[in-house]
């Protein structure tokens, strides 16, 4: 009994020892570009490892994996699946019931708004995105619950909307705001990332409700929470802004979720 006792001791020490090493070595040779927002918030440790890891291993700009029509599955509409139901848990009262009316006319006076660090804010209908070059890709959403299911979005690459809004040189982040309780932000490396699209399809129909119509964010590099649905709002930032009581970071969500 002792003894195991002691070799937990020194297996414990051992890993501490060798987790500091480990980020010691992710650490090293980086600059502090390469730092998560999150740094130098001890309960975000995490943030700063999967965050190094993944922008000093990975190559620039590696794609994630795209599959074929026959890897199509069926799909869960998972968290809210419909912003104007008042039982839902992220319900927000007055996004909701402007939801209910912008749905009930096929969202043809739906606008997303694009705010923030741009020269020209201003808002697109989605006839208009749908006119911007397309881009269609066969993803696996892989949420953190633990499931996973394989589906075909089509949609406008972020790109080419902060381009079209006049994205400034200083800014850095880019924060998504729903017509839930719901807001996630990513930084300008996955912003400009040729597979993060504004989503208005999903396997060759409208998006659905459940889904996030009429549009919703795709974030192929990340965890499933980073992809927003029922795209409300977009807020380019030169700072970091953990986004307050709806961000995944006061929710106790890892803020960088790479995969
Ligand atoms: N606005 C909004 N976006 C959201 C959520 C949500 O509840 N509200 N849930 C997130 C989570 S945890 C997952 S796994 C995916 C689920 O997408 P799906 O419903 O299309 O499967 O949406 C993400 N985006
Ligand atoms: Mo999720």
């Amino acid at each position: 009994m002792k003894q195991e006792k002691s070799r937990l001791i020194v297996s414990r020490r051992k890993l501490v020892t060798g987790l500091a090493t480990a980020g010691g070595l992710l650490l090293s040779g980086c600059s502090s570009k390469e730092l998560p927002p999150t740094y130098g918030n001890i309960l975000r440790m995490g943030d700063v490892l999967t965050y190094k890891a993944f922008r000093t291993l990975l190559p620039r700009r590696s794609l994630a994996r795209e599959y074929s029509h026959g890897d199509i599955t069926s799909s869960p509409a998972i968290g809210t699946w419909n912003p104007a139901d008042p039982h839902q848990a992220a319900y927000n009262a007055e996004r909701g019931t402007l939801y209910d009316r912008l749905q009930a006319a096929a969202f043809a006076d739906w606008r997303l708004k694009i705010e923030g660090s741009v020269g020209r804010p201003r808002t697109f209908s989605l006839a208009e995105l749908k006119a911007l070059p397309a881009r269609t890709q066969i993803t696996k959403h892989t949420c953190e619950e633990g499931w996973s299911a394989i589906s075909e979005w089509t949609g406008v690459p972020l790109r080419t909307v902060l381009e079209a809004a006049g994205m400034r040189p200083s800014a850095r982040f880019v924060n998504f705001f729903a017509f839930d309780d719901i807001a996630e932000g990513i930084d300008m490396f996955d912003a400009l990332h040729p597979q993060t699209i504004l989503a208005y399809g999903m396997n060759g129909r409208d998006l659905p409700i459940g889904h996030g119509a009429p549009l919703r964010l795709r974030v192929e590099t990340q965890l499933g929470y980073k992809s927003v649905k029922f795209l409300d709002r977009i807020v380019v930032k030169d700072d970091f802004d953990d986004l307050g009581k709806i961000g995944s970071l006061q929710n106790g969500w890892s803020w960088y979720v790479g995969i």
